[in-house]
C-alpha cells in the first residue's frame, strides 16, 4: 500500500468512528518525526472538511478543584444523554509526570468503560506551543470521529488556560469555596475569559460556603466588561458538586442556551474562524522558534552571540546577520 492508501484508510476509519483507529491518528499527529509529520498534515487534510462539529469546552481549575471528578459525572451525565464525549487534556506542568488524565483514570472509572466516550492522556511533555498544537489537532480528529462533546482540561497555573480558552467554544473555569470573602487569587485575565465559573464542592460542610463564592464571583463578573460574544446574564457564576452530581443538568443548560444564542448570534462560527487564523499565526511564530533552535542557525547564532558578548559586534547587526540568513533558509513544515 502506498502512503496516500495508508492515510486515506485511516481517515476512513476515523470517520467511521473506530476508536482504534482515532488513537493510532491521535499519536500519529502527536509524534515529533518529520516522516510522522507528513502523514499527519495529510490526514488533517483529508478530514479538514468532515462537516462534522462538536462542541468543544474548555475546563480549567487548580490543582484538586474536581476536574477530574467533574469531567466523570458530567461526561456520565452526557453519555445516558445518548451522546458521544471524549476527554483531551493539556497538562502544563513538567514536573508531572506524562500525562495527568492517565493517572486520573482511576478518578474517571465509570467514564473510561463507556463506549461513547474516549479518554486521552495529555500528550508527552514538550513546550506549551507544541502541546497546544496536539491537542488542537486531537479535538480535530475527535471532531471528524463523531464526538459531539470535547472535553478539554487544563490546570490552571497561567498560560494554559489561554490556550485552551482559543480552542474552545466555551470556557468554563472550576472554583473551589473560599473560605473567606477573597476572590481566591483568580486573574482577571482568566476571568475574563470564562463563560461560566463553576464553584464545585457545593455540598456538605461546604456548601455556605460555596454559596458564599458563588455571590462573590456573581458579583465581580458583573463589573468586568461586557462582552460582545455574551447573551443577558453572562458570564455567570453557579454552584456544582461533582461528587453529588447536583447543579450538572443546569450547567449543561446554561451552555446549550449560550451555544445556541452564539450560533444565533453567528458569533460561534466567528470565533472559530478567529481562533483557526490565531493558531495559524501561532504556528508560524513556533515553526520560526523551531527553526532558531536547529543547526545550521543554532550554531550561527551561538557563533553570532559570541561575538556581541565580545564586543566584536553590536546586538542590532548580529540580530540582523541572523535574521538575514533565515530568511534563506528552506521551509521546514515539521515544526515544533
Ligand atoms: N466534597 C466534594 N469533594 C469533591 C468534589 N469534587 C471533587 N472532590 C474531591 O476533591 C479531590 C480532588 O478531586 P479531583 O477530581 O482529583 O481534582 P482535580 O482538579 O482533577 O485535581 P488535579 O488533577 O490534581 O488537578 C478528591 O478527593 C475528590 O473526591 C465535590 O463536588 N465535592
Ligand atoms: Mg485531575
Amino acid at each position: 500500500m502506498t502512503t496516500q492508501t495508508v492515510i486515506q484508510a485511516m481517515a476512513d476509519k476515523v470517520l467511521a468512528g473506530d476508536r482504534r483507529a482515532l488513537a493510532q491518528a491521535i499519536t500519529l499527529i502527536e509524534s515529533g518525526r518529520d516522516d510522522h509529520r507528513i502523514k499527519a498534515l495529510a490526514l488533517l487534510d483529508l478530514l479538514q472538511n468532515s462537516n462534522r462539529e462538536a462542541l468543544r469546552l474548555g475546563l480549567s481549575g487548580t490543582p484538586g478543584v474536581g476536574k477530574s471528578t467533574f469531567i466523570e459525572s458530567f461526561g456520565m451525565m452526557l453519555v445516558a444523554q445518548g451522546l458521544k464525549v471524549a476527554v483531551l487534556a493539556i497538562d502544563p506542568s513538567s514536573a508531572r509526570t506524562g500525562g495527568s488524565i492517565l493517572g486520573d483514570k482511576t478518578r474517571m472509572e465509570r467514564l473510561t468503560r463507556e463506549p461513547n466516550a474516549y479518554i486521552r492522556p495529555s500528550p508527552s511533555q514538550t513546550e506549551l506551543g507544541g502541546v497546544a498544537r496536539r491537542t488542537r489537532e486531537a479535538a480535530m480528529l475527535c471532531e471528524a470521529a463523531g464526538y459531539d462533546i470535547i472535553l478539554i482540561e487544563t490546570v490552571g497555573v497561567g498560560q494554559s488556560e489561554t490556550v485552551v480558552a482559543q480552542m474552545c467554544d466555551v470556557f468554563t473555569l472550576l472554583l473551589a469555596p473560599a473560605g473567606g470573602d477573597e476572590l481566591q487569587g483568580v486573574k482577571r485575565g482568566i476571568m475574563e475569559m470564562a463563560d461560566l465559573i463553576l464553584i464545585n464542592k457545593a455540598d456538605g460542610d461546604l456548601a455556605a460556603a460555596a454559596q458564599r463564592t458563588c455571590a462573590d464571583y456573581a458579583g465581580a463578573l458583573h463589573l468586568l466588561r461586557k462582552r460582545a460574544q455574551d447573551p443577558d446574564g453572562f458570564p455567570k457564576a453557579a454552584c456544582v458538586s461533582a461528587l453529588q452530581d447536583t447543579g450538572l443538568p443546569e450547567a449543561w443548560e446554561d451552555i446549550q442556551h449560550l451555544v445556541t444564542w452564539r450560533k444565533s448570534q453567528g458569533l460561534f462560527v466567528k470565533t472559530r474562524a478567529d481562533q483557526a487564523r490565531y493558531w495559524f499565526a501561532q504556528d508560524i511564530r513556533n515553526g520560526f522558534l523551531a527553526q532558531l533552535e536547529r543547526d545550521p542557525y543554532k550554531q550561527k547564532i551561538i557563533d553570532l552571540a559570541e561575538k556581541v558578548g565580545q564586543g566584536d559586534m553590536s546586538p542590532s547587526r548580529a540580530a540582523q546577520l541572523a535574521l538575514a540568513s533565515l530568511r534563506s533558509a528552506p521551509i521546514n513544515d515539521a515544526n515544533t
